[in-house]
């Protein structure tokens, strides 16, 4: 009998661990390519303080752009967009770059877009997902 529960315990707390890897983190890593930011979706939780390392594998230079709240960058991203950024960082290529930012303190899904003209067409477009 006691071994079943002890052998309980070890699969609900690896059934635990499993969960949080999955859930939302204060620390992301994303990878820049032409054109595409891997992975394309992100969880975070509200209000918190996030840090995001950027490495970039690409030969043209790539921006990491979180539009605001009940905005999105629509078919392209120009100069009406601009005053919908929530937050920015150019990377150079080849670079390997780290930023912090607050994230919103309302739960939802935010769009990420690079905003350098072709290439939110050519598939740098990603989901934060913002959790309480
Ligand atoms: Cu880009």
């Amino acid at each position: 009998m006691k071994k079943t529960i002890y052998l309980f315990i070890i699969l609900l707390s690896l059934a635990l661990s499993a969960c949080q890897s999955g859930g939302p983190s204060t620390k992301l890593n994303v990878e820049m390519t032409d054109f595409a930011f891997t992975p394309n979706h992100f969880t975070v939780p509200a209000g918190e303080e996030i840090t995001v390392n950027i490495a970039h594998h690409g030969i043209v230079v790539h921006e990491f752009i979180i539009m605001k709240p009940g905005t999105t960058a629509g078919e392209n991203f120009d100069e009406e967009d601009k005053p919908n950024v929530y937050t920015i960082v150019e990377v150079p290529p080849g670079h390997s770059q780290t930023f912090t930012f607050t994230a919103p303190n309302h739960a939802g899904d935010y769009q990420i877009v690079c905003g350098i003209v072709g290439h939110l067409e050519s598939g740098m477009i990603a989901t934060l997902t913002v959790v309480e």
